[in-house]
């Protein structure tokens, strides 16, 4: 980063690209908090994987020819900077950090169904040890869930991405059964228009 006071400025008038593919997850969890921002003229999406990221991933902003953002929590970060307005991240202490918490689990049921997702091998996808993270972290957030709030933090986006994800590719194993606030509280969630237009 050039130094400076903030990223926002080096971007201010511009469009960006995201290097973005449709069924990831953490690329949903970026457009939905771009969406949330009211940023996403500002973001053009270019669906592949691009050959910006030196590591092959998505998503991955590119800036400019010599600038890109990377890792879906960095790329949130740093649009966070952009519409200081609004914030994804509260800023009291105790909010903060319940945020990134929740935000770090649901990247975390991500990470595990990529593992068992492309983890290779004809039984990668039954993968237990995997699959019993997910099923203990949805545990988890089904107690601590909290209560609707008029505006999502990061935590709930990175989560609304990762139900979305076990939706489409794990849809059998049915996370909703044994969790009800859940369900009814991602039910609610589809409704609204920034998700509506990412999760189908
Ligand atoms: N921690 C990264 C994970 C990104 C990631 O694993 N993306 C997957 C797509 S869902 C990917 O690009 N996989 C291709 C690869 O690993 O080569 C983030 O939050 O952005």
């Amino acid at each position: 980063m050039r130094s400076g006071t903030g990223a926002g400025p080096f971007i201010r008038d511009t469009v960006v690209h995201l290097n973005s593919i449709s069924t990831s997850p953490y690329c949903r969890k970026v457009l939905i908090a771009a969406a949330e921002l009211g940023l996403n003229d500002r973001i053009e999406v270019r669906e592949g994987y691009g050959k910006e990221n030196p590591l092959g991933k998505v998503p991955a902003l590119v800036i400019s020819d010599e600038r890109i953002i990377v890792d879906s929590r960095v790329i949130c970060a740093f649009l966070q900077t952009l519409n200081p307005k609004r914030l994804l991240v509260p800023d009291d202490c105790t909010g903060k950090f319940d945020a990134l918490t929740i935000e770090a689990l649901a990247d975390g049921i991500m990470d595990a169904c990529l593992i068992r997702m492309n983890g290779g091998g004809p039984r990668s996808r039954e993968h237990p040890l995997q699959r019993h993270k997910v099923e203990c972290a949805l545990d988890y957030f089904e107690k601590i869930w909290p209560r609707h709030e008029a505006e999502l933090q990061i935590g709930q986006i990175a989560a609304i991405a990762a139900l979305s994800y076990l939706d489409l590719r794990f849809a059998e194993e049915n996370w909703r059964s044994s969790r009800p606030r859940l369900a009814a509280w991602y039910a609610v969630c589809l409704k609204r228009e920034t998700i509506r237009t990412y999760v189908r």
